[in-house]
């Protein structure tokens, strides 16, 4: 047996001080519900009523309430068939899916933790998950988008013997366990719903720096995101939640995203893409109401609704976050779709902001949003900590009813990312208006918000620095028209050697990361001028780079985007 004993393993916590904990408790935020014990509830609430519609192997998949808690419920029992144990944890990388949704509250039923892959990511990503998170398990599609998942899971088990088993949810399972062979034992599932205080999954954070953190939810302060959330975005049992971004990520899982459709006894539509072309035809089909999207896919949705035969009035909200929506780019979306927007800046780690339903038009397009709850703490400081005025910028600090207080298992990164009172440094740098609302300015940490994926620039960099005919490398985000930020690496060739671009791209392929941390732009120079006396911080090189850059692109009257 590989499997790391139990007893051996970080333990898994989330906790609040006890004066904020019984606050939240008091003010109704955390009430005991459990994410297994919801669902349950509402399948015997909602039977009949279709909670899951989506594809699978090319076919569509619908599947009522009460059929939904019936895939949940065998797969549960099949993880603990396995011989997995309550507390263990499982990567799941599943994409735009009903499985998806079978498969991780299957996990919550069996008390199993679930840690959420992207499919984009590789060998190197998922190996650093499993291990850090001391993973027993991985579970995959067989193929998705073109990909061999099986070839994957074969390296990652190679790489990480304490992974155990791999399930395989659809498709040809080859040497692994197939979710499909499972069978429904009511007699293996616990008889006790888990501690609504403990931690149900890890999420992943955008990582600033280097490899992704673990963000551990609690099922108290989960719920109550996104059942604040059903209010706020007037999320009804009449409602039909589209899922077009990755289903693992946190805007589409639970702003109010599928969960807080399912809590609502709505109905979830799952897009195996988010293309207007996949999308459409499911959004007039299925009369679907709300949906969430990044900026540059709400401005390609905006732009392909002008020509579409698919009917697109039943969309009433249009959510758009993850990346900064720009008061112009927000005015184009709301003239394409001709729905409500409300903007979404939220991240995984907890705080998330809305701009309200009824807000004048200004606050909408002009605006972030203001935070879901009354105790959301929100703090706009200065360099030195000090609080800020309305109206002035700074960086954003936050704690609340459903922020962590704490990564899992990263003490260095614990103390750079939390205030010693418990607040998280967002890292990002906003303007708060005085009737609370937030404006994103920018950021103090160096990663690219590349179509709303986050990118350490560090990580980039020691990808490239690991290639032979590399001497040094320092990666910077830039405005990108489509993207909002593109990723640009300007390189210092070995002495002699100079690679080329396309082979420096290739090298990430080689290197086993996904596709999305690939420079989109490469610009060669013998030197990093260091102006200041002694060694530069990468932070302040990084700076200078993209401010030679932007005043290259502007003097050559901007031309457009690079190779
Ligand atoms: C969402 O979550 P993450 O964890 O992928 O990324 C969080 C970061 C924020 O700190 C901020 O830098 C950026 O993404 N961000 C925005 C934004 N929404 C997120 N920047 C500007 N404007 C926005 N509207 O991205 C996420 C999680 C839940 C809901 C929505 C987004």
């Amino acid at each position: 047996m590989n499997r790391i004993p139990t007893r051996h393993r970080h333990p898994l916590a989330q906790i609040w001080p006890s004066e904020f904990a019984a606050r939240y408790r008091q003010a109704g935020y955390w009430r005991g519900e459990t994410l297994a014990g919801f669902l349950r509830e509402r399948a015997m609430q909602f039977g009949e009523r279709t909670a899951i519609v989506g594809y699978s192997n090319g076919e569509l998949i619908r599947w009522s309430y009460a059929q939904l808690w019936e895939q949940v419920e065998t797969a549960a029992a099949g993880f603990l068939a396995l011989g997995l144990q309550p507390g263990d944890r499982v990567v799941v990388q599943l994409g735009n899916m009903p499985q998806f949704y079978s498969v991780v509250f299957g996990l919550f039923r069996a008390g199993l933790i679930p840690v959420y892959a992207l499919p984009a990511h590789r060998l190197t990503e998922i190996t650093h998950f499993a291990t850090k998170a001391e993973a027993s398990a991985y579970v995959v599609a067989a193929r998705y988008e073109q990909f061999d998942y099986l070839a994957l899971a074969r390296e990652v088990k190679a790489a990480q013997p304490a992974l155990e088993h791999v399930i395989v949810v659809d498709g040809d399972a080859g040497e692994f366990t197939s979710l499909s062979s499972f069978r429904p034992e009511p007699a293996r599932l616990p008889t006790a719903d888990a501690d609504p205080q403990s931690v149900a999954f890890l999420q992943i954070s955008g990582g600033s720096t280097g490899l992704s953190k673990l963000i551990p939810r609690t099922h108290d302060d989960y719920i109550y995101s996104f059942r604040a959330s059903n209010a706020i975005c007037n999320i009804t049992p009449e409602s039909v939640y589209m899922v077009a971004l990755p289903a693992a990520h946190n805007f589409p899982m639970s702003s109010p995203g599928a969960f807080g459709a399912l809590y609502a006894g709505a109905t979830v539509v799952v897009s195996p893409n988010p293309s207007p072309e996949t999308a459409f035809p499911l959004i007039a089909a299925e009369r679907v109401t709300a949906v969430g999207l990044v900026p540059p896919l709400a401005l390609l949705w905006a732009q392909a609704a002008a020509t579409t035969p698919h009917d697109l009035s039943s969309l009433q909200v249009l959510q758009v976050g993850g990346a900064k929506l720009t008061p112009e780019a927000a005015r184009r979306v709301i003239a394409g779709l001709g729905c409500q927007l409300q903007q979404v800046f939220g991240m995984a780690e907890g705080l998330v902001n809305y701009t309200r339903l009824d807000d004048p038009i200004e606050t909408i397009i002009e605006t972030q949003g203001r935070p879901i709850s009354p105790d959301d703490e929100v703090l706009v400081v200065d360099d030195q900590g000090h609080a800020l005025e309305p109206g002035q910028t700074g960086y954003l600090l936050t704690r609340g009813p459903y922020t962590i207080r704490a990564y899992h298992n990263d003490d260095a990164a614990n103390a750079r990312s939390f205030t010693e009172d418990g607040f998280y440094r967002t890292g990002d740098v906003v303007t708060r208006t005085p009737q609370g609302y937030l404006i994103v300015q920018g950021r103090a940490t160096d990663h690219i918000n590349r179509a709303g994926e986050k990118i350490s620039a560090e990580e980039v960099e020691d990808h490239l620095l690991a290639h032979p005919q590399v001497f040094d490398a320092a990666v910077v985000s830039v405005p990108d028209t489509y993207l909002g930020e593109r990723i640009c690496a300007f390189i210092i060739p070995q002495q002699g050697e100079k690679p080329r671009a396309p082979e420096l791209k290739k090298w990430f392929k080689q290197r086993n990361v996904a596709a999305f941390k690939v420079p989109d732009q490469i610009v060669f120079v013998d030197a990093f001028d260091t102006t200041a006396v002694g060694k530069t911080s990468r932070k302040e090189l990084r700076a200078r780079l993209r401010a030679q850059l932007l005043a290259q692109e502007a003097a050559e009257n901007g031309t457009g985007d690079k190779q």
